[in-house]
């Protein structure tokens, strides 16, 4: 069987803009060197191809800070694009920013319909299952409006009542593997991953919770060594990659690509 939850051919990533200074954060601990964050993109796009991935990079969109967080305005599902409403004013234009290109990429697209708002980083996908958690920036009336969408691909698409001050639901969770979840004891604790073996980051470790497993390996976010010593012992290929500026904008690994598989890759 394919893990179409993490098996994938391509990663769509749209490289940091000058402006990216100006992005959203919860608390304030200092603006993103604009440099330094397109050098740990650099380096987060290598890992992604030497994982397998034919990586597609978009040009910087000054007009939109946080658009290098391109997980958030779409969802790529089975050969399928879907257009979200990211929840938050000044990101809902990166999806109408993001669809020209993505309708370049897939024989298939939709835009969520209705006026409720989703944004990718509050949707964890198995193989079988999309999770979808209702934060600041996802509600009811974008939940309900994608559930048609992913059940004609053949998921069951599960609501999840986020705890409120997490940012999304993958901020504090990542797929590792078919059966298995990382998340944080506090996410792990409201019981939205029960039927999952769940392996717990480490105390003060929360942000390696933001993981990506891309083909073989686990990106994990560096400086996270208890997290990543759990994964080594339950046998994951750990790549340790920098997220410090990404991390200054409440962002982390997954939110940096879409990843997907396209017909003709994996079926
Ligand atoms: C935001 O607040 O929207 C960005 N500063 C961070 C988005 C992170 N996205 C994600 O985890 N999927």
């Amino acid at each position: 069987m394919i893990n179409h939850s993490f098996r994938f051919t391509h990663a769509l990533c749209r490289r940091p803009a000058r402006s990216v200074t100006q992005g959203l954060r919860a608390v304030d601990m200092g603006a993103p060197d604009p440099d330094l964050f397109d050098a740990e993109h650099s380096v987060y796009m290598d890992a992604l191809r030497h994982a397998g991935a034919m990586v597609t990079v978009l040009e910087p969109l000054e007009e939109f800070p946080d658009s290098c967080f391109i997980e958030d305005p779409a969802l790529c599902l089975k050969g399928v694009a879907i257009v979200l409403r990211p929840g938050t004013p000044t990101r809902l234009g990166e999806a109408a920013a993001l669809k020209p290109v993505l309708e370049g990429l897939f024989p298939e697209l939709h835009d969520l319909p209705g006026t409720g708002f989703v944004d990718g980083g509050d949707i964890l996908c198995s193989d079988t299952e999309v999770m979808v958690g209702l934060s600041a920036r996802t509600d009811r009336a974008g939940v309900d409006a994608l559930r048609p969408l992913v059940e004609d691909l053949g998921y069951k698409l599960r609501l999840v009542e986020t705890p409120a001050d997490i940012l999304h639901l993958k901020t504090e969770s990542s797929l590792l593997d078919a059966e298995t979840i990382l998340a944080t004891p506090k996410l792990a604790a409201t019981g939205c991953f029960n039927g999952y073996r769940v392996i717990e980051t480490a105390e003060l470790e929360n942000a390696a919770a933001n993981a990506i497993r891309f083909n073989d390996p686990v990106f994990l976010s560096a400086g996270h060594p208890r997290t990543a010593e759990r994964l080594d012992a339950a046998g994951y290929q750990v790549v340790e990659l920098p997220t410090t500026q990404a991390a200054l904008l409440d962002g982390g690994l997954s939110c940096l690509s879409l990843r997907f598989s396209l017909p003709g890759g994996l079926t």
